[in-house]
């Protein structure tokens, strides 16, 4: 039987053959993989395949064990914790560095001359009861780009694109990190419904980040800023500015695309501290699966509080949550 592999097979398939680092290259099996039609003709294809991706696995587990390779693929990846993963990034001096430092509890290196920050570096940012993570990064100009940066801006969960209201240059230093990224095929886009049609792209979802807004006095930049990104999620932000700091986490929260839902024993109090965090759509089941899948099997249903919602309503396995709903399961 044919396997009737589309053209764009073979054009990913030379450049997986030509790809050198490992990280990338398993990206590429991974999306060869999910290319194949899935029928008898492409059987051994896809054994094939599987082995490859599983051999690549072992290989960067393997460099991140030892001491000698991991030089190769140090940075570019960061391990993601809490409700989500956001990258900061953009030109030099725009401010990355200083959002890391007021919103977490990181001491990156502040500096007002460019190129300060060298080396990725995370912090964890508390919005209400969650916790993002936040990565700053080394800037994005004609003198430098890190190659490791489209790894880490592939994986990231939300793109921050930093913009300098106070720099002259401001717009020409953006279209210059956009058509970088391009160049890399990463596509920063309002909202991702769909995959690219070449599987080598990636689609990542960004906000634009308007920051040292009092040096943009009459509103100007922040004009022609939306006139470059009109369709993008955009906040105003200065380091001074507690509100303006907020509203930044809130932006990137509500970007994330995920909701928080609260769980409560019988006949205790909900625990407000530790939400399970859901994607939008999530449902009591999902739920209780975070907790354990031999619990989502035995629940029979769950008793809810939340907005729209009669007190203690009971519910079945396939309700659909939303943001804040309290949960109480009963098995
Ligand atoms: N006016 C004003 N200046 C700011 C603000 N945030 C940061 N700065 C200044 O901008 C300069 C650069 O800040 P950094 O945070 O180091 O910028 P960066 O983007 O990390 O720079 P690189 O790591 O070199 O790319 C410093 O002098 C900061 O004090 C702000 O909200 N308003
Ligand atoms: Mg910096």
């Amino acid at each position: 039987m044919p396997a009737n592999l589309p053209p764009q097979y073979y054009e990913l398939e030379r450049e997986f053959k030509a790809e050198r680092d490992p990280r990338e290259k398993l990206r590429l099996a991974e999306e060869l993989l999910s290319m194949m039609p899935k029928h008898k003709g492409t059987d051994k294809l896809q054994a094939d395949m599987k082995a490859k991706i599983s051999k690549l696995k072992k290989q960067i587990e393997g460099g991140e064990k030892s001491h000698g390779t991991r030089q190769a693929v140090a940075h570019d990846h960061i391990e993601k914790e809490g409700a989500g993963q956001a990258i900061l990034i953009g030109p030099p001096n725009c401010g990355k560095s200083s959002l890391l430092e007021s919103l977490t509890h990181a001491k990156p290196l502040v500096a007002d001359y460019p190129f300060s920050t060298r080396e990725p570096l995370t912090g964890m940012m508390t919005f209400e009861t969650v916790q993002i993570q936040l990565i700053d990064t080394p800037p994005i100009s004609p003198e430098s780009y890190e190659n490791y940066l489209s790894g880490l801006i592939r994986n990231a969960d939300v793109v921050v694109l930093v913009a300098d209201l106070e720099s002259k240059t401001m717009l020409d230093d953006l279209k210059f990190v956009i058509d970088k990224l391009d160049e890399r095929r990463i596509i920063l886009k309002p909202q991702v419904t769909e995959r690219p049609e070449d599987p080598r792209y990636a689609y990542k979802k960004a906000i634009i980040c308007a920051h040292k807004e009092y040096e943009d006095e009459d509103g100007s930049k922040r004009t022609r800023l939306r006139e470059m990104f009109p369709d993008f999620a955009m906040v105003a932000t200065s380091i001074i500015d507690d509100d303006s700091l907020a509203a930044f986490k809130k932006t990137i929260y509500d970007s994330l695309g995920v909701i928080r839902v609260y769980t409560k024993p019988v006949g205790h109090e909900a625990d407000f501290k530790d939400p399970i965090i859901l994607r939008i759509g999530g449902t009591v089941e999902e739920a209780a699966m975070t907790l354990h899948k031999d619990f989502a099997q035995k629940m029979k249903y769950a008793r809810i509080w939340g907005e729209g919602k009669f007190e203690g309503q009971r519910v079945q396995k396939d309700f659909v949550l939303s943001d804040g709903d309290i949960l109480e399961f009963h098995v």
